[in-house]
This record gives structure tokens, C-alpha cells and sequence, in this order.
């Protein structure tokens, strides 16, 4: 019986000493579903339940670029210079109740929406404030060395400085391109690269669209989907846009584990710019259907004001969060009432 007993705790002791071994590391505190508050020293391999939370606003990212700190260098060039910071050990309420470890560049998933117009140089100071190995990889043209493939940059501080001329023309995405790459993508290291062209487009109301998916149960499957992370968001706080009035939507397919994903726009067809590297629209269609990072420009405008859906017609995925509704205004009722306020 003692013997027993000695091999069972000899078992235990192996068994645990894993955690043990870490102890002297600082305790961390975590949130259970229940609301518990738990503090431990043992390692924690996928940090679901620590109370450090980001918060994510998809109506603020919709619209917001980040142009960087603009400077001009002797020859005339314009320099643009962005500071982003990545991160893996936050969670975020996806959905009410549903946390998810989330990996991000400046707090965000996606990251920020990086703006340069073709020809201007980019200086992109780069901190791993993660545990793990991080780099930006961003789809365009560069030189080798600013793949950000080959150069992984360490955690806890490490740094690296990307710099290369914005181009081609178009909306490319970024993302972080250490192994194992899936993992790095999903938890949310990516973002979106516009190029604009040095004539300008037209102007228009002009968003961004990340077609994304998450996997919180980690079993290579997406178990939500959404246009800017947050499942069904833009259904419950409609996108207001106005009639008669040039809408440009840039849409990244950042989804994994699905081949394919979709963009079907409801009473109305668009103008579709496939990588955006061209000037002249390639279809005029109600859907388009995106593999992994393909990405485009959509133009339309609405002559008819009204609550318009845009969704996957992958019915699975709209089902599980991927669905928004536009909210037409009537331009011209707006113009009237704000006559009818001033007499
Ligand atoms: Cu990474």
C-alpha cells in the first residue's frame, strides 16, 4: 500500500512539475466563465481568461486610415512613417459571452489600415511586444530583405524596421508570416495596405471591409465569420450611406480554413477592381467570390434610400456573423429638412 502510495505521489510530482518549475514567475490573474476571479503562477499555454481585454469598435475601423507621419525628403519624395506595436496575449469579446485570444498590431483586429499613395517611401518601425516571434509581411513590391518572411522579429521587445516605396496602386493586405502561419493569421495579426494612385480616384465614402473568420474552439475550423471581426455587427448598427452618393468599399478575404469566401450586395450591382491595381473596373456584379488574401474595390451608389443587405452567399458563413445592412438616406429628403430647419 505504501509503495502504492509513493508511486502515485512519484507520478504526481513528474506529472506537475511542469508547473511547478515556473512558480517563481510573476501570478497572473484570469477570468473563468463563471466569472471566477483565479490567480495563478503555472503556465498558462493559450491565455483565454486574462483579464487584459482590447476593445474593438468595427464602425471606427470602417473609415479610419492611417496616412503616418508625413515628411518630405530633399528629392521631393514623401515619407511616411507608422510606428506599430504587435501584441498576442489579449482577449476579446467577440460576441456576447465568447472570448477569444486575440494577436494584434496596435490593439486592433484587423490592424490599422496603412494609406500611402504610389511612389511615397515607407518607413515602418516594427516592436514585437508579443511572447512569440512576430513580423509584417506586406503583399506588394519590395526588396527581399523587407519580406518580413526571413527576418523574424524576437519577442519582449524586439524590433525591426521596414522601408520600401509604396506600390503597386491598389488594396493589399499585411500580415505576420511566422510558422506555424495559420496560427499567426487567425489569432489576428493582419491588416490592410492601400496604394492609392498619384491621380486620385474619384471622391467617395470611402470603408474597409476584412472578411474574417474565428476559430475559438481551435480546431481548424471557423466557428464564427464577420465583415471587421465582430459577427453580425454591421446587421445590428447599419452602415448609414447616402443616395446618389459614390460608395468604395476596399474588401480583403482574410478568412483561413475555407477556400473560398463572398460579397453579395442587395438591390444594386458594383463595380468590381480585382487587387484595385487597375483603374478601369473589370465586372459589373452583385458578387464576387474571394480566395485567401484576394482582395479588390468595389464603386456603387444608391438611387433608392432604404435598408439594404450585403452578405456571403456562402449561406453558412452569413448565418454564423458574415452580414451587414446598408441604411440609404434620402439625400434629398436630408436637403429638404435642413431647409425646412432654417425658415
Ligand atoms: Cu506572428
Amino acid at each position: 500500500m505504501i509503495l502504492l502510495l509513493s508511486i502515485v505521489i512519484g507520478f504526481s510530482v513528474i506529472a506537475f512539475f511542469p508547473i511547478f518549475s515556473d512558480a517563481q514567475s510573476e501570478p497572473k490573474t484570469f477570468v473563468t466563465h463563471s466569472g471566477a476571479v483565479v490567480q495563478t503562477s503555472g503556465e498558462i499555454i493559450d491565455p483565454l481568461y486574462t483579464v487584459s481585454t482590447v476593445e474593438f469598435d468595427p464602425m471606427e475601423y470602417l473609415r479610419e486610415f492611417n496616412y503616418g507621419v508625413v515628411s518630405k525628403l530633399s528629392d521631393g519624395t514623401t515619407l511616411r512613417e507608422f510606428t506599430i506595436i504587435a501584441e498576442d496575449d489579449k482577449i476579446m469579446e467577440v460576441s456576447p459571452g465568447v472570448f477569444y485570444n486575440v494577436w494584434t498590431f496596435n490593439g486592433t483586429v484587423p490592424g490599422p489600415t496603412i494609406r500611402a499613395t504610389e511612389g511615397d517611401l515607407l518607413r515602418i518601425k516594427f516592436i514585437n511586444n508579443g511572447s512569440k516571434e512576430h513580423t509584417m509581411h506586406f503583399h506588394g513590391i519590395h526588396p527581399a530583405g523587407m519580406d518580413g518572411v526571413f527576418e523574424p522579429v524576437g519577442g519582449n521587445g524586439g524590433q525591426f524596421v521596414y522601408e520600401f516605396e509604396a506600390g503597386p496602386v491598389g488594396v493589399h493586405p499585411y500580415h505576420c508570416h511566422v510558422m506555424p502561419l495559420e496560427e499567426h493569421i487567425v489569432h489576428g495579426l493582419y491588416g490592410v495596405f492601400i496604394v492609392d494612385p498619384k491621380e486620385e480616384r474619384p471622391s467617395a465614402d470611402e470603408m474597409v471591409m476584412v472578411l474574417n473568420g474565428l476559430d475559438t474552439d481551435f480546431d481548424t475550423e471557423n466557428n464564427f465569420y464577420a465583415a471587421n471581426t465582430i459577427p453580425f455587427y454591421y446587421q445590428h448598427h447599419p452602415i448609414q450611406i447616402n443616395t446618389n452618393e459614390l460608395i468604395r468599399v476596399y474588401v480583403v478575404n482574410m478568412v483561413e480554413f475555407d477556400p473560398i469566401n463572398n460579397f453579395h450586395l442587395h438591390g444594386n450591382l458594383y463595380k468590381y477592381y480585382p487587387t484595385g491595381t487597375d483603374l478601369v473596373p473589370s465586372f459589373y456584379t452583385d458578387m464576387i467570390t474571394l480566395s485567401q488574401t484576394e482582395r479588390g474595390i468595389m464603386e456603387f451608389e444608391y438611387n433608392f434610400p432604404g435598408k439594404y443587405l450585403f452578405h456571403a452567399h456562402k449561406v453558412e458563413f452569413s448565418e454564423k456573423g458574415w452580414i451587414g445592412i446598408f441604411l440609404v438616406n434620402d439625400s434629398s429628403e436630408k436637403n429638404n429638412q435642413e431647409l425646412d430647419y432654417g425658415t
